[in-house]
């Protein structure tokens, strides 16, 4: 019997590595992002590479509408999810905190903290039910340690650190599994969305060290939820082994 898995911001970097590694071992799939063209071409490809199930649901994680709608909305045969991956998310800008965009702020608070806590209010009726599930949530090493110019960021970094605690607590009694898993630098888009766009910016972060890269990410996140069903990784930090925690990097 196949297991199903919902990974959030699935169009690129952890989220599309995440769907790779599960669909190879036979997971179906729900895909999220915004991009709608992306997320049919990853879907198509890995049902045809790897002879699973995909769905995907194309939505702004920030509209509550949006989020609410598409799990309500889920075909029967859809709606026994094992794992939720609440993965989408940004960073913009790195602004001194008097110069930082207000409008930056509200996209990463409504995208990382609100648009994690909708995507698993909208789940949780189907974990209860089954009295079994597991969220995986995808912090930073942003939410271990603020650093300089991180401002917004770090703050959305560390509600997903509280907000995954407090999950695992009040979520005790269902039998739900809540992972937090905090990446340092890994080589994704993400650079070139907090620079906006900005390529050669974007390069310089990852300049002279091996950095994590998205399937780094994708295996341990396999990995945090293939084990026995009465063992849950609370809180995982991982970093390459250039980088020590958010201040210290050997280059
Ligand atoms: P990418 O930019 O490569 O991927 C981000 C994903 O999030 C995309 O699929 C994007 O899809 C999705 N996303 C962003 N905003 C929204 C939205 N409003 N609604 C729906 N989906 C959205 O970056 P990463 O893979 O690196 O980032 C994934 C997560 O990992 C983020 O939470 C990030 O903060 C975190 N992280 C990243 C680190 C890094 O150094 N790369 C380190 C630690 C944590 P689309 O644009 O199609 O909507
Ligand atoms: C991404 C890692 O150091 O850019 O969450 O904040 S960092």
């Amino acid at each position: 019997m196949h297991k199903t898995i919902l990974i959030t911001g699935a169009t690129s970097g952890f989220g599309k590595a995440i769907a790779e590694t599960f669909a190879a071992a036979g997971w179906n799939c729900i895909l999220t992002g915004r991009r709608a063209e992306r997320l049919k071409e990853i879907s198509e490809n890995l049902s045809s590479r790897f002879g699973v199930k995909t769905l995907s649901l194309a939505f702004d994680i920030q509209n509550k509408s949006a989020v609410f709608n598409a799990v309500a909305e889920l075909p029967a045969d859809w709606q026994s999810i094992d794992v939720l991956v609440n993965n989408a998310g940004l960073a913009l800008g790195r602004d001194s905190f008097e110069n930082a965009s207000l409008d930056d702020w509200d996209t990463m608070i409504n995208t990382n903290v609100k648009g994690l806590m909708y995507m698993s209010k909208a789940i949780l009726p189907l974990f209860i039910k089954q009295q079994k599930g597991h969220i995986i949530n995808i912090g930073s090493t942003a939410g271990k340690e603020v650093y300089k110019d991180g401002n917004g960021y770090c703050a959305s970094k560390h509600a997903v650190d509280a907000i995954s605690k407090a999950m695992r607590i009040d979520l005790l009694p269902h039998h739900i599994k809540v992972t937090a898993i905090h990446p340092g630098a890994a080589e994704t888009e993400f650079s070139v969305v907090r620079f906006k766009g900005d390529e050669n910016k974007a390069a310089q972060v990852y300049d002279g060290y091996q950095a994590l890269q998205a399937t780094d990410v994708a295996n341990i996140v396999y990995y945090t939820a293939n084990l026995p069903e009465h063992v849950c990784i609370n809180d995982l930090t991982v970093t390459c082994l250039a980088q020590a925690n958010s201040f210290y990097l050997h280059k």
